[in-house]
């Protein structure tokens, strides 16, 4: 029951500058320290590097057979860049899951989560995913307003996109729609409402979780995730919660998840003994100035793991 800890500081995914400084600000901030005194073995896994991009470029030559591809083709930023850091990651997580450790990734921007889910699912045959965010991530480049892959990334890890970012995924088993399940969305672009609705995709919008309560949203939540499911890996955006809280993130939305439900949420994850490995992304220090955002995510990664008010 070891947790490896992989840092993934890359933020050129997103819409600005500053993810990348993540995992230095949570492992700072004393992440490591709070987990040990939960009586957990952390192995600290480093980082992932992002391989020179000479190389990059030879790649997406390679697959595609023309090296003016990419950049003459896709209004998707720094594509070049997210498959070569996504490929180095997968090779990273899938060697945790393999010593049977449990994966615990720091982002970095959520486009990490190509290489992320990438990884794990070389060892599950039937993944379930719980994807906390404010938005949907399911762009792909004929849907996205930004051209930014963070906010297609749910939509690579099922499938759809540029054949350069799914085949990431490549010969591992698919992800089935219907065990994911997407918590706190409350800004969501057309083509995202189309695609959960056509793939069957569950989402919990902010509506759902002020009318139900999160209690009950994460008891819906954990029973479709862990019907037929082999492992369940929890997506964690940090702009899920509200502004107030986390305003340490590049696409704040108002109307967010609050300090209780995000802990509740995570508590009740750990009690179901269902998730598998987890990764939280978006937090930007550089926008955090009372290092609010910091200290919650450590929170809220020590609820995950075990940690009780008594
Ligand atoms: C928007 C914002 N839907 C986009 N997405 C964000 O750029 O595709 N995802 N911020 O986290
Ligand atoms: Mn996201
Ligand atoms: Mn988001
Ligand atoms: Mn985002």
């Amino acid at each position: 029951n070891a947790v490896s800890l992989l840092s993934v500081p890359f933020g050129l995914g997103g819409a600005r500058q500053g993810a990348e400084l993540g995992p230095k600000a949570l492992i700072e901030a004393g992440i490591i320290r709070h987990l040990t005194k939960l009586n957990i073995q952390v192995i600290n896994e480093g980082e992932v590097v992002l391989p020179p991009i000479a190389a990059a470029s030879e790649l997406s030559a390679i697959d595609t057979g023309t090296k003016q591809f990419v950049s003459a083709s896709t209004n998707l930023k720094y594509l070049d860049e997210i498959i070569m850091l996504n490929t180095a990651t997968a090779e990273r997580v899938s060697n945790i899951v393999q010593q049977g450790h449990f994966p615990l990734i720091l982002g970095g921007d959520h486009s990490i989560s190509i290489g992320t889910i990438a990884g794990i699912r070389r060892h599950y045959r039937n993944l379930g995913v719980i994807w906390f965010d404010a938005h949907g991530d399911l762009n792909t480049e004929a849907t996205s307003p930004t051209g930014n892959i963070h906010g297609m990334s749910l939509a690579v890890n099922l499938g759809q996109g540029h054949p350069l970012l799914t085949q990431i995924q490549q010969s591992a088993y698919p992800i089935d729609p219907s065990k994911v399940v997407i918590i706190g969305a409350r800004s969501l672009d057309q083509g995202e409402r189309e695609y959960i609705r056509s793939f069957g995709v569950t989402c919990f919008t902010m509506h759902d979780i002020d009318r139900k309560g999160m209690m009950r949203v994460m008891e819906e939540a954990l029973a479709i995730v862990g019907n037929g499911t082999d492992g369940v890996h929890l997506s964690f955006d940090i702009d899920s919660l509200d502004p107030h809280e986390a305003p340490g993130t590049g696409t704040p939305v108002q109307g967010g998840v609050n300090y209780r439900e995000a802990h509740l949420a995570l508590e009740l994850m750990h009690e179901s003994g269902l998730i598998t490995s987890a990764e939280y992304v978006e937090v930007n220090p550089t926008l955090d100035h009372d290092k609010r955002t910091v200290r919650l995510a450590n929170g809220l990664i020590c609820s995950l793991l075990g940690q009780t008010i008594l």
